[in-house]
This record gives structure tokens, C-alpha cells and sequence, in this order.
């Protein structure tokens, strides 16, 4: 499978500085800021600084250190944000939207992280 990659979408924007983002954490292979419209009281956007178009591409085609990275970066951020519910937070959910039935909007590789309020049975 080909994946196509659009470099001037907006997170890769944002990855070579080019517009400000209100980051929450950022690692070798990973950046996570706030999303600019917030659907939840907490709503992170967490992306790969590679240029993977969603989550198929990432899984296929990165690294074991970015997925490794990637993936723990998520769970940082979540016990950051105070919301794991192991260690005593209300929880949240993960969402990656990805084409046009999900109407996926960024084609850069996004995971959501939303949290803060009952988020009901679906996001979008
Ligand atoms: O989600 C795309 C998300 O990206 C949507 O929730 C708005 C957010 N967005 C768009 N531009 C920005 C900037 N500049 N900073 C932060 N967040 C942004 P999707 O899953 O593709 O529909």
C-alpha cells in the first residue's frame, strides 16, 4: 500500500515551527499540544514528528522506537493530565480519525485524548 503524505498540512506545520501549538509534552519521537477546539475540558492532540498520514501508515511503516515512543508518550500524558483511573482519575478516551467516512481532517497522524466530562457513547 502507498500512503500519500501532504507536507503542508497543518501538524506538519506546526512540527517545523512554522505556526505555534500549546504543547503539553514533547519527546525524540513524539509532540502533543492542545487542541484548538477543544471538545473536552481536557483535549490533547498527540502526532509522530515522522510523516505518517494516519494510524495504518504508522504501524506499517514506523520504527519500533517511534511506535514505542508514540505509545508511551499517549499513556504519559494521560496520568499528566491527572485522568488514569487507576491512579485515581475519572478516564478518557483515545480517537484517531482516519479518511473520509471518520471525517478525518488533518491528514497527519492524530490521536485524540479527551477527557474532563462524561464523553458520551461517541466523539464526532
Ligand atoms: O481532527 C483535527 C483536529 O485538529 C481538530 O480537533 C482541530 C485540531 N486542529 C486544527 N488545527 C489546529 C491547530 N493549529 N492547533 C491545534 N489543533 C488544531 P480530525 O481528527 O482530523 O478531525
Amino acid at each position: 500500500m502507498a500512503y500519500s503524505y501532504d507536507d503542508q498540512n497543518i501538524f506538519a506545520k506546526i512540527l517545523r515551527g512554522e505556526i505555534p501549538n500549546s504543547t503539553v509534552l514533547e519527546t525524540e519521537h513524539t509532540l502533543a499540544f492542545r487542541d484548538i477546539a477543544p471538545q473536552a475540558p481536557e483535549h490533547v492532540l498527540v502526532i509522530p514528528k515522522g510523516a505518517y498520514v494516519n494510524y495504518d501508515h504508522f504501524a506499517n511503516e514506523a520504527s519500533d522506537a517511534e511506535i514505542i515512543d508514540y505509545t508511551r508518550a499517549i499513556g504519559k500524558i494521560c496520568k499528566m493530565l491527572g485522568v488514569e483511573p487507576g491512579e485515581g482519575g475519572n478516564g478518557y478516551r483515545l480517537l484517531a480519525n482516519a479518511g473520509n467516512d471518520a471525517i478525518q481532517d488533518v491528514f497527519h497522524l492524530h490521536v485524540h485524548i479527551c477527557a474532563g466530562r462524561n464523553l458520551g457513547p461517541m466523539l464526532k
